[in-house]
């Protein structure tokens, strides 16, 4: 089941919540910055360890002090203008994170709307691509969630899964 709720992601008790990172996977603003205030310190130190993370690739650390059993660190790209691989590679951040999860037999994951804060992505286009590649994994989980921080992030993503 996918789900479009509007939440501080940090605050969900799922097996897993997905974190908007960078590639140095060693914190920064955002959603990257409260999930990290959220763990505590034994996240950032778990982080040093993965030496970083390509974007479009994901990473697993335990969630620590967080509501959420693990956290998968994914690495949205930057929008250029939707002419530099953009689609793919945040289409690879799903895609890798939820094969991560379920690979290692979660069953409830939550992603906040990945590169559509500072790294700028079209917020209707990143939730088509986001729609689409949870509903390949759909029947794999028990739930899927969309966390979206704003009341439009939650219109357009439930006129995406209407769609
Ligand atoms: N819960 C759910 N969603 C949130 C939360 C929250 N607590 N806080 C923000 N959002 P962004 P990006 C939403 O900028 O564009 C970081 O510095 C926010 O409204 O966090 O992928 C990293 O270290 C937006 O819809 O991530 C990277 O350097 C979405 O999360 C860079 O930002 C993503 O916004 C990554 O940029």
């Amino acid at each position: 089941m996918i789900e479009v709720v509007r939440a501080d992601i940090t605050q969900l008790k799922l097996d897993a919540i997905v974190n908007a990172a960078n590639n140095s996977l060693l914190g920064g603003g955002g959603v990257d910055g409260a999930i990290h205030s959220a763990a505590g310190p034994q996240l950032l130190e778990a982080c040093r360890k993965l030496d970083g993370c390509p974007t479009g690739e994901a990473r697993l650390t335990p969630g620590f002090n967080l509501p959420a059993a693990w956290v998968i660190h994914t690495v949205g790209p930057v929008w250029h203008g939707g002419d530099s691989d953009e689609a793919s590679q945040l289409r690879n951040c799903y895609i890798n994170s939820l094969d991560l999860a379920r690979d290692k037999g979660l069953r409830s994951i939550a992603f906040p709307c990945i590169s559509t804060g500072v790294y700028g992505y079209p917020r209707r286009q990143a939730a088509v691509i986001a729609v689409a590649a949870m509903r390949e994994y759909e029947n794999q989980f028990d739930k899927i969630i969309c966390c979206c921080f704003s009341d439009s992030d939650v219109w357009i993503y439930q006129k995406v899964m209407a769609s």
